[in-house]
């Protein structure tokens, strides 16, 4: 396949309600897409994941689409054949960067499974035609407001709550929608790196609510801390931002930080990647869940996709476009049940609103040609 010319999209879109993290509130979100056409006239989009800031990984969005315009691109545009598979030839020269990379690669994907008729699911070997989904509950206000919120989406079929928590927004909201919810609802946490060694001891005290895991209490980088973590507390410790690849994910599990694992394409560089870390998860029996980085449909359909592999046994951040978007930029994802479909179509399966993605831009696209 070859890749005639790639066009950088840029645009924001206003979240329902606020979402706040132990890293700070987005009010919008700062999107990102990637979009394809072959030499043969085949579209493919992607979907950045990254943020507006450098907040919840080193990589933010204009970094992103500066690297993807002078240093990924121009090293597609150039290549006369390329695929997904072979993208990392192409573009390995560039150090980490991985979030760029995935939306490339993604892109590229979606062109080559559309050229051929294959969709992402099928590709990405999917053995489900729909997956559990979970959602992610920011940090209230109040907890009578972090109540109405959780209560919501239990109205709404959701399968699984995950409350964001950090110093000082912890035991108390979650040993109160524990009780709200009953002992057998699934229920987890995440601290995005907002704790320290220093906190075991207080972090203990969630033993007492049976969660099903705790996900990324200490830095990217600790996954010694993790480790001693693990060891020291019952509920099952679950890595996201440390788990920047299939070899660190091996390592981890082989060090015990980590008994679950938090699949995101965007922060390990994209879906084959992914795919691998579902290999060497599985092989392992540690169970994978499918994260979300508050994703329109573009980037929803990939991960619903992903997330119907056999090794997916938990539900995911894979939540239906209203838990962020009044309007998604494709046909909206719908929860039927606590579940979402998996696109069928070629590709993605998903087709993107153009009038949308131009009303609205933030910025005119950006025309990158060999
Ligand atoms: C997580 N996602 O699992 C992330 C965190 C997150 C659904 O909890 C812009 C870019 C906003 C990246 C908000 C969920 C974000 C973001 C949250 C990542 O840790
Ligand atoms: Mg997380």
């Amino acid at each position: 396949m070859k890749i005639a010319r790639i066009s950088l999209h840029r645009l924001a879109m206003p979240l329902v309600r606020p979402f706040e993290t132990s890293f700070g509130t987005q009010t919008e979100r700062d999107v990102l897409l990637v979009h394809v056409v072959t030499a043969d006239g085949v579209e493919g989009w992607g979907e950045c994941v990254a943020g507006a800031d450098p907040v919840y990984s080193s990589e933010y969005v204009s970094g992103c689409e500066h690297v993807i315009e002078n240093y990924l691109a121009p090293a597609v545009l150039a290549a006369p054949d390329i695929t997904a598979e072979t993208l990392d030839a192409h573009v390995r020269f560039v150090v980490g960067h991985r979030m760029a990379k995935a939306v490339v690669e993604a892109a590229v994907l979606d062109a080559q499974l559309r050229a051929s008729g294959i969709s992402f699911g099928r590709y990405l070997g999917a053995v489900r035609d729909e997956v559990d989904c979970g959602v992610s509950v920011g940090i209230a206000p109040s907890i009578d407001e972090l109540l109405d919120e959780v209560s919501g989406y239990v109205s709404e079929g959701y399968r699984r709550i995950k409350l964001k928590i950090k110093p000082g927004w912890d035991l108390e909201p979650v040993g109160a929608v524990r009780a709200l919810l009953g002992d057998d609802a699934l229920l987890q946490v995440d601290a995005n790196t907002a704790y320290t060694l220093a906190d075991i001891d207080h972090l203990r005290e969630l033993d007492a609510f049976g969660l099903l895991l705790i996900e990324q209490p200490f830095v990217e980088e600790d996954i010694a801390g993790h480790a001693v973590l693990a060891a020291a507390i019952d509920t099952p410790v679950c890595l996201d931002e440390s788990i920047t690849s299939a070899a660190v994910a091996s390592d981890a599990i082989d060090r015990d930080a980590t008994s679950i694992v938090n699949v995101k394409p965007g922060r390990v560089g994209g879906y084959l990647e992914s795919v691998r870390i579902h290999d060497v998860c599985l092989a392992r029996d540690v169970p994978v869940w499918c994260g979300g980085m508050l994703e329109t449909g573009v980037g929803r359909a990939a991960n619903v996709a992903l997330a119907a592999l056999p090794g997916f046994t938990l539900p995911g951040d894979t939540s239906a476009s209203r838990r962020y978007y009044a309007e998604d930029l494709t046909e909206p994802f719908e929860l039927v049940d606590g579940r979402l479909r998996v696109p069928t179509g070629p590709g993605t399966g998903v087709t993107v609103r153009r009038e949308l993605v131009a009303e609205w831009a933030t910025r005119p696209p950006l025309l990158l040609l060999h």
